[in-house]
Order: structure tokens, then sequence, then C-alpha cells
């Protein structure tokens, strides 16, 4: 049985090499030329705990890559599905895409199961990928069977939640349901419920949907602990003690490929309907200007005139990863130029390129450049060097400096 998994990103790399990893037959395919070409020289794309030696085991068990989909019995497609600013929908564009070039390798009766792995929002299958089959004249659930397994990793350890979490798969069919739950099972641990395709799509939305709402809840809260002056972290922690409550930690935003982006395809399609989720959306997307407020204050307290003092300390969308897709630091730099305020510094030891203005890569020249520090992200690399700050006056956005001396959201 041979596996093709479209699209090499984030999600489709580490599947495919898992699945190679385990004895499956598998070839991986991206319309990114250099990536290829990379994957083929034996280098991996981007930076993940327990990355590089799974791709060595899925190189020895001869996984393949190549720029175009091959004819095989499985198709898994994990391709971005942005959303569309404008109208808060889901952008299906590049599943569409993919999905014509399977359905180009699919005959009669042959059976071809194409699972979809990328987010969707419920419906998308019903409505963008299900008449691209009849229109190729082919029959759904005779000729191609349709599942959707939405993915469920985290970036920073998902090597571990792949093997562990559990999952969902929807199909049409229950036969091909459990058929793509064994091949799953080849390297997943956790339970795989099979259920039907509209409830996995909506299920998927439904978990990033329940922590962006969590996050926003804790993001309100360090606002109002802020205006009457009281400990939102020591708040939370003895609320958290209470056995039915676990609120998350407040930050600067949220950021992600995920979290910032699935909620709005509900908010999209159910307008006036998707109320809390709309406001949870819009309490986190308020952060990044709420730190920017801090910052002014704190720069007023500390007598700091100059913009060119303050060093933001982070650029990635959360800690330890390379990651930096919707950032709140990227969003926070955008509030600033829309007040036309500029010369601020940066600096993250896991973004190698400079991709913004004044972007450190000499970690003590970053420090020696500024008085005031903003945490932004909480990276290990930050823990462990957190002395360095100790002359300087930090905004700690995250909740993860131990000096005497800091300001907090
Ligand atoms: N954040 C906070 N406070 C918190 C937790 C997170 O401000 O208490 C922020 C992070 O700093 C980051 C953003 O939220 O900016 C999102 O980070 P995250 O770690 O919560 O989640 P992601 O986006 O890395 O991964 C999520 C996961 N979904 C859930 O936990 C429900 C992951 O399992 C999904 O596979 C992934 O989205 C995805 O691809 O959909």
């Amino acid at each position: 049985m041979l596996i093709n998994v479209i699209g090499l990103g984030y999600i489709g790399l580490p599947t495919a090499l898992m699945l190679a990893a385990n004895g499956n037959n598998v070839i991986g395919t991206d319309k990114d030329r250099d990536l290829i070409q990379n994957l083929n020289n034996n280098r991996c794309s981007f930076e993940e705990t327990g990355l590089e030696e799974l791709f060595s085991r899925a190189i020895s068990n001869t996984i393949q890559f190549t720029t175009e989909c091959q004819k095989a019995d499985i198709y898994i497609i994990a391709v971005p599905t942005p959303y569309i600013k404008r109208d808060k929908k889901v952008d299906a564009g590049y599943v569409e895409a993919a999905v014509k070039e399977v359905l180009d390798k699919c005959n009669k009766r042959e059976g071809a199961i194409l699972v979809i792995e990328s987010t969707i929002s419920p419906g998308t299958i019903d409505k963008h990928i299900r008449p691209l089959i009849s229109e190729k004249g082919l029959q759904c659930g005779v000729d191609v069977h349709i599942v959707h397994a939405p993915e469920r990793i985290i970036p920073g350890n998902m090597i571990q939640e792949l093997e562990n979490n559990n999952r969902t798969i929807g199909a049409d069919d229950i036969i091909i349901g459990e058929k793509v739950k064994r091949l799953y099972q080849s390297f997943c641990r956790g339970n795989i419920v099979v259920t039907n395709v509209k409830t996995a799509e909506m299920t998927k939305v439904v978990e990033n949907t329940y922590r962006d709402i969590n996050i926003a809840f804790a993001n309100e809260l360090a606002k109002i602990c802020r205006m009457d002056n009281m400990d939102v972290y020591e708040i939370i922690k003895i609320a958290n003690m209470h056995p039915r409550v676990n609120i998350l930690l407040p930050g600067p935003g949220v950021g992600g490929h995920c979290i910032s982006v699935d909620p709005w395809f509900l908010v999209g399609d159910y307008p006036g309907l998707a109320n809390i989720i709309l406001a949870a959306r819009k309490i986190n997307d308020s952060m990044p200007e709420y730190v920017l407020n801090r910052i002014s204050e704190i720069m007023e307290l500390e007598g700091i005139q100059e913009v060119s003092q303050i060093g933001l300390y982070g650029l990635t969308y959360k800690e330890n990863v390379d990651d930096i897709r919707e950032s709140p630091t990227l969003q926070l730099l955008n509030c600033m130029r829309k007040h036309l305020a500029s010369g601020i510094k940066v600096y993250d030891p896991y973004v190698h390129e400079n991709i913004v203005e004044n972007q450190y890569q000499d970690f003590q020249k970053f420090i020696s450049d500024v008085k005031l520090i903003v945490i932004m992200v909480a990276h290990n690399h930050i823990k462990e060097n957190m002395q360095i700050l100790k002359n300087k006056v930090v905004l700690d956005t995250r909740n993860i400096c131990d000096l005497d001396k800091k300001y907090n959201l």
C-alpha cells in the first residue's frame, strides 16, 4: 500500500516521516522545489525536538520526496488553509488545488482514499471538495473515499504528541474510517475515534476555539487586575486549585497559525451566533496594543524618552519554536507603525534571518543597546540568562522573570 503525503509543512512533514519510520511505504510531495531539494539532501526544513532523528529513521525506510503528487492508494493532504481576512471565511484554495491534482491520478472503481488533515471549517468538504469529485466524473464512496483526519499536534512537542495524542477520523463509510484508523495506529498510541466528516471538521475548530476563549478570559482578567492593582497570576493560581477551574495564562497576544485563525471560521460562517467566540478574538487581538500602552506607562515612570531604548525579546509566536506566524511581536510592531513610531529593537535566538527593522543577532549587544526590555516570549534561553537583565527595566508579559524589580502585564 502506497501513501502520498501532499504538503510537507509543519504538519505534513512530521506525519510523512512518522508513517515512513513505522514501516509504511511513503512518498512526500510539495510544490516548493527548494524544500524538496533540501529534503533530498537530508536537510530538515524546520527545528523541532526529535525531528532530525525521525528524519533519519524515515530515510532508512526509503521515504521519497517529489514535487508532483504520485499515484497512490491513500493520499494525505496537509496543505495550509488560511482565512480570508475580509469575510473571515476559510480559504480552501490550497486544499482544492491539491485535491484536483490527486483526482487526476484516480480512476473509476479503484477506491482511492483521500484524507484531508488540513484544518477546515465545518461544511468545507461538502461545499468545496465533493463537487470536485463529481466534476471529474468520479463517484464519492465508490471511486474515491473522503476522510477528514484533523491534526492535533502542538509545535514544540510535535513528535511526542503525534505518537500519543488521541485523534479523530471523520469518514462517510465506517469500513474506510477503520482502515484509515489502522494506518494511523501504525504510529499513534492514543485513542482514535471514528465519526462522520462534518463532526470531525467541527470538532477540530471547536478545540482551538475553546483554547482561544480560555486565553481571552485570562487576558481580560489581566486587564481587570491591572486596573485595581491585583496580582492576576496569584489569582489564577488560587482559582485553579478549585477542582473544576482551569484558567490559562495571560500573555502579549495569541499567535500561531491555529488558535488565532480557526475561531474566525466560526465567526465567518455563523455571524450573529458566534458571539463569545468573536469577543474572545477581539480581546486576544487587542493584547499587543495593550502591551504598547504598558510600555508607554513604564517609559513615563522610568523617565525613558526614546523608543530606540526599548528592546523586544522574542519574535516567534510562542516559546522554544522558530515559527513567527501571526506572532504577538509582529502584531505589536504593526501597531507601532500605525502610530508612526519606529526604532524599537528586537532579538530572538530562534530567528536567524533579519525579518524586521533593528533586529539583532547578537544577544549581548542587544541587551547593552537598550534600557527597557519587554519579554514577549518565554524561550528557555531568556530564563537561563535572566541575571543579564539585572540592571535593566523589565516588562515581563509572560511572568517568567525572577528579578526583584520588574513590571507585569
Ligand atoms: N497562549 C497564551 N496563554 C496560554 C497558552 C497559550 O497566551 O496560556 C498563546 C501562546 O503564547 C501562542 C498562542 O496562545 O501565542 C497559541 O499557542 P498554543 O501553545 O496554545 O497553541 P498552538 O497554536 O501552538 O497549537 C494549537 C493546539 N491546540 C490546542 O491546544 C487546542 C494544537 O494541539 C493544535 O494542533 C494546533 O493549535 C493546530 O495546529 O491547530
